[in-house]
């Protein structure tokens, strides 16, 4: 990306910033990577290369290996434990609190399930696919959150005796109703909307960015890849979002 696209696009988002007083920002696991975490498409590793996180991300699976898919989430809890929020989550907690002192509306709506935004300072966010920090018990639903890592039984079990899954919604699951209709919301109400570090892929969460645009805001995306979105928004930033956030983001002359 050379240097002078970067700073026009840079002025361009910082206008955008000054003439809003109602963001909206979509975070998918690229914002995350730099803080060490693979994304959800990312090549799996080691003993997960063998198993594709489309088909492991499934009630189907968890059905069929509950164990399995358990030390699946369990490796990724002890993994972002392992890790640390990156500048991007930072610029983004600055961003919120910088928004909200000014009395101005931010709304922060993410995929990702490692609670890196919250570690990072985020606040009130939008967890659209839930967490993997929270199990819920598959016979009485008792939802709770789970620090031990690792677990000491797969999948791990709840008082009642029944099983525990990851309260993360799976492909061919419904998001939770109020976390959808407060993003749309957000969406369709903003001046400006972030999408940041998602391949626009999974939906219905990809589809909220065309609905700002649809609704007239200003539309800007920061991945190192083009994707399905990149046509349909105003500004489409080739970088990553731990590098560009906090440039991008700073205070603005
Ligand atoms: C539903 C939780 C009703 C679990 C996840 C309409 C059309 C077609 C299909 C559908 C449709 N409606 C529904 C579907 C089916 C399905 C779907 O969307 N399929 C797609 C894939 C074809 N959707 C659903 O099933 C949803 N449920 O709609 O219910 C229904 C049901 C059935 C049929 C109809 C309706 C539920 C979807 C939620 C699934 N759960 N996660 C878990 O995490 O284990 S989704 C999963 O993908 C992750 O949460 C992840 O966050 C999410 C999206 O991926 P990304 O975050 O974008 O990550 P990805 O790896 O893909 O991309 C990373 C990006 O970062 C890349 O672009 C890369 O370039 C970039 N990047 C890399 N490094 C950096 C970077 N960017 C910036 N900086 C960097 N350093
Ligand atoms: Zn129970």
């Amino acid at each position: 990306m050379p240097e002078e696209v970067l700073q026009t696009q840079t002025e361009m988002i910082r206008g955008f910033l000054r003439e809003t007083d109602a963001i909206a920002v979509l975070t998918g696991a690229g914002v995350s990577a730099e803080s060490g975490i693979p994304t959800f498409r990312d090549a799996q590793t080691g003993l997960w290369a063998r198993y594709d996180p489309m088909e492991l991300a499934t009630p189907q699976a968890f059905a069929r290996d509950p164990a399995l898919v358990s030390r699946w989430y369990d490796e990724r809890r002890r993994k972002s434990a392992d890790c640390e929020p990156n500048p991007g989550h930072l610029a983004l907690t600055r961003l919120q609190e910088e928004f909200e002192a000014a009395g101005k509306h931010f709304t922060l709506i993410t995929q990702n399930v490692d609670r890196l935004h919250q570690r990072a300072g985020s606040r009130g966010l939008l967890e659209l696919h839930g967490t993997f920090w929270v199990w819920r018990c598959t016979s009485c639903g008792e939802e709770r959150e789970e620090w031990e890592v690792p677990f000491p039984e797969h999948p791990p079990r709840c008082q009642c005796g029944g099983t525990r899954r990851p309260s993360v919604v799976w492909f061919g699951e419904t998001l939770p109703e109020s976390v959808l209709a407060a993003a749309w919301q957000a969406a369709e109400h903003c001046g400006l909307f972030l999408s940041l570090g998602t391949s626009s892929l999974v939906e219905p969460a990809a589809s909220l960015g065309r609905v700002a645009a649809a609704a007239g805001a200003k539309t800007v995306e920061i991945n190192p890849q083009e994707t399905p979105l990149s046509p349909w928004v105003d500004v489409s930033v080739r970088g990553t979002t731990g590098k560009l956030l906090p440039t991008i983001l700073s205070a603005r002359e």
